[in-house]
């Protein structure tokens, strides 16, 4: 396992030089961010961000994301090309020797909540769903915006797409999806960089928009469409098991036995018919056995990259990004890196983190 922290480059005010001082973190997951979705991402751009990265002291264990044009999955005629250029960017992360590639394929919308500052009962704040509250929301008024959204969309855009949508029900959406998987893997193979797609977040239709990355049927359905170890999941488990219908372990097992696990995503949820909230790491606060997580990998000698997702906003904590500030992140990391070496230990195996201090 490969401990990771995103960055959201030097905008981000978790700057590199933090993420170093947590213990045991070796990998950075980022991405450009200053290229417009269904451009190819020029390797001038990768490899600069790469030196940025180790200029810092660390390495890039993942790209989040290289996102997906909307035209793509709504299989518009011109996505050929926007493939080619989706193609190209893969390419040119693995000519930087970037390893991992996470994307999502979600219409319009990326993850979706209906409240940033939802109070818990410690006193900190974290990211929340409630379902009566996103009931009341009409994306379509203009009145709304939540991040997560797209700001880019004008209420005359916003219902161009929708409308488009209402010609893509949930198989067309899934024949899309083959489409640029087939289209897209024998070049990630080449490159050998590992796709890793992720769970729509929540993993449930929303606003009446198809959603299809949503449990258990549907990883399998997708390991199907192309039979490679580059053609994987991000096993996000707070996203899956947003969906009270979901065991998230079962889930988790069932992929890291057909060897499709290329990505982590440990994140905890607090769930109920209600909807759901984010919460501390720790699996008693949540809905999701932790330690059962990482005892997993370890079974499997599973050695790709980690991330502690998204955090509660403690100590003050000002970061803009909603669920990426630096602490209640850092908190998750050290207690994935225990959980880890105990687990490692138990099955007579040494955790290393690459972090031997010595002091002259
Ligand atoms: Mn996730």
């Amino acid at each position: 396992m490969i401990n990771s922290f995103r960055w959201y480059g030097h905008n981000d005010p978790v700057t590199l030089q933090d993420i170093r001082e947590v213990p045991g973190i070796q990998g950075i997951v980022t991405a450009v961010y200053d290229v417009p979705v269904g451009e190819a991402w020029p390797l001038e751009k990768v490899l600069k961000l790469k030196e940025d990265v180790e200029a810092g002291g660390l390495e890039i264990s993942t790209i989040e994301s290289i996102p997906v044009h909307e035209d793509i999955k709504l299989g518009r005629e011109n996505r050929d090309e926007l493939i080619e250029n989706y193609k190209e960017s893969i390419r040119n992360v693995g000519k930087a020797g970037i390893p991992v590639v996470c994307y999502n394929f979600m219409p319009v919308f990326d993850w979706t909540r209906s409240d940033l500052e939802h109070p818990l009962p410690d006193g900190s704040t974290s990211l929340a769903f409630l379902k009566e509250d996103i009931e009341k929301m009409d994306p379509l008024t203009g009145e709304l915006s939540l991040p997560g959204w797209d700001s880019s969309y004008t209420v005359e855009s916003m219902k161009a797409v929708f409308e488009a949508y209402e010609e893509v029900d949930e198989e067309q959406l899934w024949e899309n999806l083959e489409y640029f998987i087939k289209a897209i893997m024998p070049t990630a193979e080449e490159a050998g960089v590992k796709m890793a797609i992720h769970p729509d977040d929540p993993p449930y239709s929303i606003f009446g928009l198809p959603r299809i990355i949503t449990n258990k049927a549907a990883v399998e359905r997708f390991l199907d469409i192309y039979d490679s170890e580059y053609n994987g999941i991000t096993m996000c488990v707070g996203s899956y098991a947003s969906d009270p219908a979901n065991d998230a372990l079962e889930i988790m097992e069932y992929a890291i036995g057909r060897n499709r696990i290329n990505f982590m995503h440990t994140r905890n949820v607090a769930v109920g018919d209600w909807g759901f909230q984010e919460v501390a790491h720790l699996s008693e606060a949540g809905a999701i056995d932790m330690n059962a997580v990482i005892k997993l990998l370890v079974d499997h000698d599973w050695v790709g990259p980690l991330r502690s997702d998204h955090g509660r906003r403690i100590w003050g904590d000002q970061t803009v990004t909603p669920g990426y500030g630096l602490y209640d992140r850092a908190l998750g990391a050290t207690y994935f890196n225990g959980l880890y070496e105990a687990n490692m230990a138990a099955a007579g195996k040494v955790a290393k983190f690459g972090t031997k201090q010595v002091n002259k």
